[in-house]
């Protein structure tokens, strides 16, 4: 056996190799898809004593599974957390974290720029609760402080924000969390592990939409919170148990796969954005581009400073506004117009009539959310084709 260890390895390298080895009971490298809801007792006794809590052991895919356990473990070894919880999606995991946290008459204070599901959750579902969402530019942080009064609950971010691409100071939304004693929240799709340290930056609670850049491949839902032990068995217990919300072991699977080439993903996804948001900033039927990596980007420096890579998101506006947009949307050829992002092939979207549809006209403005903004997740296609697909698409406007 090699006298490597692990702890000491890089980030790439404890993707491949993970935080668990080979199975010790038949040497399989990849992690088993345990497909079985259920899980046999050596004895009514055993039965008992593991519902009773009192011996640890599998009982019930709902309530906890080989393979997800697998992911779970790996996802709270990439993110540097205590524990994980995977969840049948995004939503189900944002739902989950907020419902665990906040009764009638609670609320959250939120950034106001999320992704368009967030953003139903907080306006049309939790009111039905009495659960009140403070959404506010969060991008100056007094903003966050004066929102917050002795029945806010938790303190929610994302960033890179979906669609904007608004960059929120995590370290600083940190330290207002902690002086009010009020868990951060940082949804950290966009970014990933990989480009972004919530925990290293004073973050409380992770989470993500695994079905973008952990799975990578656009064939999965799932998502996933990462946090302290207490946390992630209060939720297993009170919300994944009552609710429901499980990711099933093949989904689990998938995303464990995913796991392995995250960094190489992700590195493939930053150059081709970047050389994507160059090429579009100097095109003449763009009025303009936002990608964190251009020093255009009213945060780049911010972004330089909280994470390691810019990402895979672009977004732009072209002259003509949503007209010439959606004529260039109905042009391209290798790039698919769908929503979703992170996935290998590019995907290209009208946030304002499809993923943010749920903001109300003013809540566009006021978010910045213009009509004419085209979000752009960039695959990991050859970029000269990227481009060249775009050039032609331009042409046509
Ligand atoms: C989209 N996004 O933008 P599930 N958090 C972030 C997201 O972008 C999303 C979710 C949570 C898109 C879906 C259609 C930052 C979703 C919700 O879709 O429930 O896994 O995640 O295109």
């Amino acid at each position: 056996m090699s006298k490597f260890n692990l702890s000491k390895a890089k980030f790439a390298t404890l993707c491949v190799h993970g935080s668990g080895g080979v199975d010790q009971q038949t040497g399989a490298l990849s992690v088993p898809i345990y497909q079985s809801s259920t899980f046999a007792f050596k004895s009514a006794k055993q039965g008992a004593a593991l519902f009773a809590g009192e011996e640890d052991g599998y009982v019930y895919t709902r309530l906890g599974n080989p393979t997800q356990a697998a992911l779970e473990r790996e996802m709270a070894f990439l993110e540097g957390g205590e524990a994980a919880l995977c969840f049948a999606s995004g939503m189900s995991a944002i739902a989950g974290v907020i419902l665990l946290h906040c009764r009638n008459g609670d609320n959250l204070v939120s950034s106001d720029t999320v992704y368009g599901g967030t953003h139903n959750l907080y306006k049309e579902t939790l009111p039905l609760w009495d659960i009140q969402v403070r959404e506010v530019n969060a991008t100056k942080l007094e903003n966050i402080e004066k929102a917050i009064d002795d029945r806010t609950k938790l303190i929610f971010i994302e960033t890179p924000a979906n669609p904007t691409l608004s960059i929120i100071d995590i370290a600083g939304c940190a330290s207002i969390a902690k002086k009010h004693n009020i868990p951060l929240v940082v949804d950290n799709t966009f970014a990933t592990p990989y480009l972004q340290r919530p925990f290293e930056l004073g973050a409380d609670i992770i989470i993500h939409s695994a079905t973008k850049y952990i799975g990578g491949h656009g064939d999965t839902i799932a998502g996933i919170v990462v946090g302290k032990k207490e946390l992630i068995d209060n939720l297993r217990a009170q919300i994944l148990r009552d609710l429901g919300g499980v990711i099933s072991p093949l989904n689990a699977w998938l995303l464990l796969r995913g796991l392995k080439t995250l960094p190489v993903r992700m590195d493939r996804h930053c150059t081709n954005a970047l050389e994507v948001a160059k090429y579009l900033s100097m095109h003449p039927k763009i009025n303009w581009v936002k990608y964190p990596g251009l020093s255009t980007h009213p945060q780049h420096e911010l972004a330089k400073k909280q994470m390691k890579n810019f990402g895979g998101m672009i977004t732009f506006e072209v002259k003509g506004g949503r007209k010439a947009g959606e004529k260039l949307m109905n042009s391209v050829g290798l790039i698919t117009l769908a929503v979703s992002l992170g996935d290998c092939d590019s995907l290209i979207e009208h946030p304002a009539s499809m993923t943010h549809s749920t903001y109300s006209a003013e809540e566009l403005e006021e978010t910045g959310i213009t009509e004419g903004l085209i979000r752009l997740s960039v695959g990991l296609e050859d970029c000269s084709d990227l481009i060249t697909d775009l050039k032609l698409a331009l042409k046509k406007i």
